[in-house]
């Protein structure tokens, strides 16, 4: 399956090739993924088969399953962005007519002849590109001049979290974006006053900060920092040396920050001809995908002034809920040991953010590495599941949720890092006992290794 002697940018430029050959005079199927990376695939895409005046359909999805790969258009030319590296074999089954993949996930079997597929996993050099890069990649082979597109590129490398690991081929992208990069503190948007930034900072999760007010203003003036005319600095406008003092402040806040990255690279973009903060701008796409508006989000990449404001308002509404979500997974009973904790919210909580909060907790300071945190919260009569694991240490807690839902019934989905499932209302106890049993075994296991 390993492409020796070949390269991605070679494997891109054949595959862009024979499209641009093929689609003319076709109508093709653009089926792209519902976060940041596959909205502004989907977005460079959709804007390059303009250009070239093709006609297309565009649908976002959350997931790839048989059946909607059964209900596609037959006749036309099916274009999957960011995702199908996981679904080849009902690809191959649905006998689409001719099929092209642009995607970064992982290959779940052997891959069919007659797809034109594009994923850096095939290579020997398996290069850490989004979704977004490689679309853009193959969009300036069909047309040099989509390069303005390169922007997009780089928020769906963030929305990935591909920026820690820039390579050569995430480096043209960036040369070409024309964006601005600063090392600083990561808590974003870096671009508005810092007491607002710092009160809606959830990555990080800053304790005693994030959700309130009167500890924004303790944080602000302990590093020094004062309004000027009632108006306090931005993250870009501090100085070295007030950056510096205000990371000092928020890390004394953060007591097990050793391992965890709180400074890097911000990255700046010119979006409705203002700079944003990529970071930003990726937080927006997603909670418009979140809230079932996609087309939303897209209408945002393509920088249409409508879609800003309806983005602006949705997001706003989503931190506001987080906000809440967090307040509350701090202030009810939890049951807690050694490296874990299990917070049930029962119906404090909605059950569309559990996730995102346990996501939150363990990207934050808060816990020590290794810790297993796991969110419930009622969703109609069933319970929603989310567990994930703070810092990068290896326990899998897809494992571990298998285990005891197998056992008890219900679903499980998700990775080693980070998993979720869905049980009956009436299994909550037996489900926390179980799962705490569990956890303290383990405990002793790590103990003893
Ligand atoms: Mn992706």
């Amino acid at each position: 399956m390993e492409e020796v002697n070949s390269t991605l940018k070679e494997r891109i430029k054949q595959v862009a090739n024979k499209f641009l050959k093929n689609s003319k005079n076709q109508e093709i199927q653009i089926i792209s993924h519902f976060d940041t990376d596959g909205i502004t695939s989907a977005t460079i895409m959709l804007q390059s088969l303009k250009k070239l005046d093709q006609k297309f359909t565009l649908k976002i999805v959350k997931s790839l399953d048989e059946k909607f790969i059964q209900s596609l258009n037959k006749e036309k030319i099916t274009l999957f962005l960011d995702l199908a590296s996981g679904s080849l074999n009902h690809i191959k089954n649905a006998e689409l007519k001719e099929v092209y993949i642009i995607d970064h996930h992982e290959i779940s079997s052997e891959i069919p002849e007659e797809i034109n597929f594009i994923n850096p996993e095939i290579f020997q050099e398996k290069q850490r590109i989004s979704g977004a890069g490689l679309t853009y990649l193959f969009c300036k082979e069909l047309d040099p001049t989509n390069k303005e597109f390169a922007k997009l590129a780089i928020l769906g490398m963030i929305g990935d979290s591909h920026e820690k690991e820039i390579d050569t081929l995430n480096h043209e992208i960036l040369d070409e974006g024309e964006i601005i990069r600063k090392k600083g503190l990561l808590i974003y948007p870096s671009t508005r006053p810092l007491n607002r930034t710092l009160e809606y900072s959830s990555y990080p999760y800053i304790p005693e900060v994030t959700g309130n007010i009167k500890g924004v203003l303790e944080l602000l003036r302990e590093a020094g920092l004062k309004p000027e005319d009632g108006k306090y600095k931005s993250l870009i406008e501090l100085n070295e040396k007030e950056m510096e003092k205000l990371t000092t402040a928020v890390m004394l806040r953060s007591p097990d920050s050793k391992n965890r990255e709180i400074v890097g690279k911000i990255f700046l973009i010119k979006l409705f001809n203002k700079l944003e903060d990529a970071r930003e701008i990726s937080a927006k796409i997603n909670a418009c995908s979140r809230y079932g508006e996609p087309e939303t989000a897209i209408g945002l990449c393509m920088e249409i002034p409508k879609a800003k404001r309806k983005a602006e308002s949705i997001h706003v509404k989503h931190r506001q809920s987080i906000i809440a979500g967090l307040k509350t997974a701090k202030e009810i009973e939890k049951v807690e040991g050694k490296l874990f904790t299990i917070i049930n919210a029962k119906e404090k909580i909605k059950d569309t953010i559990i996730g995102t909060i346990a996501s939150i907790l363990s990207n934050s300071t808060m816990y020590e590495e290794g810790t297993i945190i796991t969110t419930m919260g009622y969703c109609e009569d069933k319970i929603k599941i989310s567990s994930r694991i703070a810092g990068r240490n290896g326990r899998n807690v897809r494992e571990l949720l298998s285990r005891i839902i197998n056992e008890i019934g219900g679903e499980v989905g998700g990775h080693a890092m980070a998993a979720g499932g869905m049980i009956s209302q009436e299994k909550e106890e037996e489900f926390i006992q179980k799962l705490k049993k569990q956890l303290e075994i383990e405990m002793v296991k790590v103990v003893q290794e």
